[in-house]
């Protein structure tokens, strides 16, 4: 199969597929990756809004911990988590968003039904095509885009939690608008999205203006591990399995994005030590690098400038890896 990335008249094809689906059938799951971040929980439940629209049997389930800054999300308290939920049901179709591969679903990738439809909707030039119907447009800002387009297509009825999903996804995936995704288009539907009550102020405060006590301890504690490679052109951070031990609620998104702001940077990379002796990888780059092809080195991926793998061993070898695998960029 060639992958290739969905161009407008397949995105008006593949929503009328989806659209034909949705009015076949009642039950539904939607899902999104594990490490769920503000755009796949966004993306997920704005999908779960429009088929609660069509009176649809819908569970939200994720396989991993919901990071809590989330929860004013629409229905944010209906998220199963627990991939064993008697709820669960049998479903006849499954919407994965924001998931590049099957993988990144966790174990939900083990109990979906033989039977049901997959339909995989994404941004992610990583993207595997992995379910039955897919819909990926890789120059999307975000998953939250992608899912607003089949949403306008299915004539979703406007209200503020619609608005409030959409930005909340576009903001969290473009670095509040400041990443190289930040497109005309998604400031023009944010600009829609504020229009139709989404409140900037409000998701801003939300998001990103309550982090416990212990996320900012978690940050001081990995700034102070904070080294640079090749004259400056790489910086790296890390933070060990025993401090976030020690420390609950440790919220470590974003905290990659503060390397970005050393001048003279090229690659950032955070490892954050999830189990004991296996990192959680997060890179980016500013301009040239192409971080998507450095984490598939390790079996990750992503995006151009923003993109992750997991990857096991000490921490000195771990980070000796990255380094040398950056290598051929910086000599
Ligand atoms: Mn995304």
């Amino acid at each position: 199969m060639i992958h290739r990335d969905s161009t407008m008249n397949d995105i008006t094809n593949i929503s009328k597929q989806i659209a034909d689906l949705i009015n076949k059938h009642q039950n539904f799951w939607v899902t999104t990756h594990i490490h769920p971040d503000g755009d796949g929980l966004a993306s997920m439940l704005l999908m779960k809004l429009l088929l609660e629209q069509h009176s649809k049997n819908v569970i939200a389930i994720v396989d991993d911990h919901i990071p809590r800054k989330f929860d004013f999300f629409h229905s944010f308290h209906e998220i199963i988590t627990d991939v064993a939920d008697g709820r669960l049901g049998q479903p006849d179709i499954v919407f994965a968003l924001d998931a590049s591969n099957i993988s990144r679903l966790g174990d939900i990738e083990k109990i979906i039904p033989k039977s049901a439809t997959l339909i995989n909707i994404d941004h992610h030039v990583s993207n595997d095509y992995f379910g039955d119907i897919n819909l990926v447009v890789g120059e999307a800002s975000s998953a939250a885009e992608v899912t607003w387009q089949v949403l306008e297509y299915c004539n979703v009825k406007m209200n503020s939690n619609v608005a409030t999903l959409v930005y909340s996804g576009i903001i969290c995936d473009t670095g509040r608008f400041t990443f190289p995704n930040t497109s005309a288009r998604a400031l023009d539907i944010c600009s829609k999205m504020v229009s139709e009550g989404a409140s900037s102020a409000d998701i801003a405060d939300k998001i990103y203006f309550r982090s416990s006590q212990s996320t900012i301890l978690g940050l001081v504690e990995s700034l102070s591990t904070l080294q640079f490679h090749y004259q400056g052109k790489v910086a790296s951070m890390v933070l060990s399995n025993d401090f976030m031990c020690k420390h609950d609620h440790i919220d470590t998104e974003g905290f990659v994005d503060n390397l970005l702001a050393v001048d003279g940077t090229e690659v950032e990379f955070f490892m954050k030590e999830h189990n004991k002796d296996c990192f959680r990888v997060s890179f980016r780059s500013k301009n040239h690098v192409d971080v998507n092809e450095v984490a598939k080195i390790f079996g990750g991926g992503g995006h151009r400038r923003a993109a992750g793998a997991t990857i096991c061993g000490d921490a000195q070898t771990v980070k000796l890896k990255i380094v040398d695998a950056l290598e051929t960029f910086f000599n």
